[in-house]
């Protein structure tokens, strides 16, 4: 382990409510695999890897300058990735969401900060090394979305833990 640095991302924390729900019909759903801990349920909007603590300054202050209106997010798709990860997304990803990502993505960028090209696919991760996708599940979740944050993710003997640095508001809802 590097005490210099961490492992950073940002994401937006599920709310624990709605956490809560979310494991809950998934365990439901009697599934075989590793399931992610319902305090680490989230959404990543940009993985950084690993940065030195000497980046954090710069990280915060660009996150601060990135204005997006708040948005709802509606999680209706159930998927699989061929890595075995079952995860939750929105059938139709709302704008502000894909904004705030690639916004987030562009200003890191701007700053010399080098990231994976990855494209950006919204999902909230369930459940790992799960051997299918069941075909009946129907999932319907609304996550009205206020803030994204900067997380730490930190491995400890119970597994990953993702520690929340900082969060910042997104700007009032705009008006249909
Ligand atoms: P995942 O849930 O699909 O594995 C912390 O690891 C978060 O960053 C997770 O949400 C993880 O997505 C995401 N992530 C994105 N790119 C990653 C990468 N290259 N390595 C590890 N995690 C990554």
């Amino acid at each position: 382990m590097n005490d210099d640095a961490l492992r950073l991302f940002f994401a937006l924390r599920c709310p624990p409510r709605l956490a809560e729900a979310i494991t809950t019909w998934r365990d439901d759903l009697q599934l075989q695999g590793r399931p992610v801990a319902t305090a680490n349920l989230h959404l990543t909007l940009v993985f950084l890897g690993q940065q030195p603590l000497t980046q954090l300054p710069t990280l915060l202050s660009l996150a601060a300058s990135v204005q997006v209106p708040a948005f709802d997010l509606h999680l209706d798709h159930l998927g699989r990735f061929n890595s075995g990860l079952l995860y939750l997304a929105p059938n139709q990803p709302p704008e502000a969401l894909q904004d705030l990502a690639q916004g987030l993505r562009d200003t890191l960028l701007d700053t010399g900060i080098n990231l994976d090209d990855r494209p950006f696919r919204a999902h909230l991760s369930l459940l790992r090394r799960c051997p299918r996708l069941p075909a009946d599940a129907t999932p319907s979740f609304d996550w009205p979305v206020s803030h994204f944050a900067l997380f730490a993710s930190e491995q400890s003997a119970h597994g990953s833990h993702y520690r929340q640095l900082q969060q910042w508001p997104l700007r009032p809802k705009e008006s249909p």
